[in-house]
C-alpha cells in the first residue's frame, strides 16, 4: 500500500544509482525514532482489519481509525507541530493489546534493521524510543517487556531501547516510567536511555527534574525534545539544559545565545545553568576534547518540513551546526506520518537544492560517523 511521496522520497528519486549505493554503504545510526510513529503503513492496515473497539476496550471508533489511515496515506498536512499529535489516539487504539504491540514492534524493527534482500538494511544501529503505556490489557511493565522481547532478538550492536516520558505525565507516572527504565537496565535488559517527548506546548517541566536526574545517576543516557516551537521559552530550554542532556531532539528554536554557548571553544562566562536541586550534579557524556558541553542535535529534516517548523531546507538550523562542526545525527522521527526512511533522510542531505541540501559525500560520511558516535550504547563500526 503506497503513501503519497514526501520530501525524502522525492530527494531519493532524484539521485543516481551510484549515489544511492553510496548512501546505503554508510554505517548509519538511527537515534530518534518513535515506535508508534514508525509503524509501516501495511502493518497499520493489518492491525486495523483485526481492530474492534469492544474487543480492544478502547473508545476509538472504527470510523476514526479509518479516517486517520486515510490521512496517513494521502499525506498529513499540518499547520504546526501541535497538530501532529491528533494522529496518535487511533494508532494507540491499534496497539493497545500485547499481541498487536508485539506485531507493531516486530514490523518497526524489521523495517529499520532487516536486509530486504536487494538493498540491505536501512540503518546499522537503532535506538528506538517508546512511551510505556498502561492499557486495559497491559501494565506499563508488560508494555516494556513486550517491546524488549522483540528488540532483544537482535544483537546489542544493532538495537536498543530508550524509554520516553511524555510532557503531559503526572509526577507519579514519570516516577513509574523512570523506575521501570532503571529496573530493566539494572537487570541487564536492553534499556539505554530516557527521552522527554510529547506535545511541546503541554506540561510542567519542573516536575521532571528529580526523576530525570535519578535516571542519569543510574547510568541512563538522556535525550530531550527541546525548543520545537516558537512558543517554547528560553527559560524552558535553560531548565532542560540544566539536566545536561547528552542529545537534544530538534532544537529548532533554541536561542542564538544558547547556540553560541554550544559553539564556544574558549572559556567564557556560561549562561548554561546547573541544576540546583541539590540531588546531584548532572554530568553529560557529551563533551568535546576540552571538556566543553556539546550535546548532539538529533536532526529530523522531513519531520521539520512537514510540521512547518522549518519552511525550507535552506532555512534549516542544521546549517548552523554544520558550520560550527557541532555534533548532529540524522534521524527519521516518525516514518509513518512523515513518509520517510533512514535512507530518505540521507538522500535529503545529498540531493541537489532545492530537493536536498546538496552536501558532498565527504561531509555526509562525516555526519554518518558523528551519528554512530552519539549512540548511548556506542556500537562498534
Ligand atoms: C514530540 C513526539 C514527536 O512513544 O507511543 N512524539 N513528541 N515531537 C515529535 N515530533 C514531531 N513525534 C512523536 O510514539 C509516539 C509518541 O511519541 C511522541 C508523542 O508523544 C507520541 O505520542 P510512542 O511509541
Amino acid at each position: 500500500m503506497l503513501q503519497i511521496a514526501g520530501p525524502a522520497a522525492l530527494a531519493l528519486a532524484s539521485l543516481q544509482a551510484d549515489d544511492v549505493h553510496f548512501l546505503r554503504s554508510l554505517s548509519k545510526a538511527e537515534l530518534h525514532a518513535h515506535l508508534n510513529g514508525s509503524i509501516p503503513i501495511n502493518t497499520i492496515l493489518e492491525l486495523a482489519q483485526q481492530y474492534s473497539p469492544s474487543i480492544a476496550h478502547t473508545t476509538v471508533e472504527d470510523k476514526a481509525v479509518a479516517k486517520t489511515i486515510e490521512r496517513l496515506k494521502s499525506g498529513v498536512s499540518l499547520n504546526e507541530v501541535s497538530d501532529f499529535f491528533y494522529l496518535f489516539p487511533a494508532i494507540y487504539a491499534l496497539t493497545s493489546a500485547p499481541q498487536a504491540l508485539q506485531t507493531a514492534t516486530c514490523a518497526v524493527l524489521q523495517s529499520f534493521l532487516n536486509d530486504d534482500g536487494t538493498n540491505g538494511p536501512q540503518c546499522t544501529y537503532l535506538e528506538l524510543r517508546t512511551t510505556p503505556r498502561e492499557t486495559p490489557h497491559m501494565t506499563r511493565e508488560d508494555y516494556l517487556e513486550t517491546v524488549l522481547i522483540e528488540m532483544e532478538r537482535y544483537p546489542a550492536t544493532q538495537a536498543a531501547l530508550i524509554v520516553s516520558v511524555d510532557r503531559r505525565m503526572s509526577d507519579m507516572d514519570i516516577e513509574e516510567c523512570v523506575n521501570l527504565a532503571i529496573k530493566f537496565k539494572n537487570s541487564g535488559r536492553r534499556v539505554v536511555g530516557i527521552d522527554l517527548c510529547g506535545d511541546p506546548l503541554k506540561g510542567d517541566m519542573q516536575i521532571f527534574t528529580k526523576h530525570i536526574l535519578r535516571a542519569k545517576e543510574a547510568g541512563l543516557g538522556l535525550t530531550v525534545h527541546i525548543a520545537e516551537t516558537t512558543k517554547n521559552t528560553p527559560e524552558e530550554s535553560q531548565l532542560l539544559l540544566s539536566w545536561r542532556p547528552d542529545r537534544l531532539g530538534h532544537a529548532t528554536f533554541i536561542s542564538e545565545e544558547l547556540k553560541d554557548e554550544f559553539f564556544a571553544d574558549t572559556p567564557q562566562q556560561t549562561m548554561l545553568p546547573e541544576c540546583d536541586t541539590g540531588i546531584t550534579k548532572p554530568q553529560a557524556r557529551a563533551s568535546d576534547a576540552n571538556g566543553w558541553y556539546k550535546p548532539c542535535i538529533e536532526i529530523c529534516l522531513s519531520s521539520n518540513l512537514l510540521c512547518k517548523s522549518v519552511l525550507s531546507l535552506d532555512a534549516h538550523h542544521i546549517h548552523d551546526y554544520l558550520k560550527n562542526d557541532h555534533p548532529v545525527v540524522i534521524c527519521t522521527d516518525d516514518v509513518l506520518p512523515f513518509r520517510t526512511s533512514c535512507l530518505g533522510e540521507y538522500a535529503l542531505l545529498l540531493a541537489q537544492r532545492p530537493l536536498g541540501l546538496g552536501l558532498d559525500r565527504k561531509d555526509i560520511e562525516r555526519l554518518a560517523k558523528m551519528g554512530m558516535d552519539a549512540a548511548f550504547l556506542r556500537p562498534r563500526t
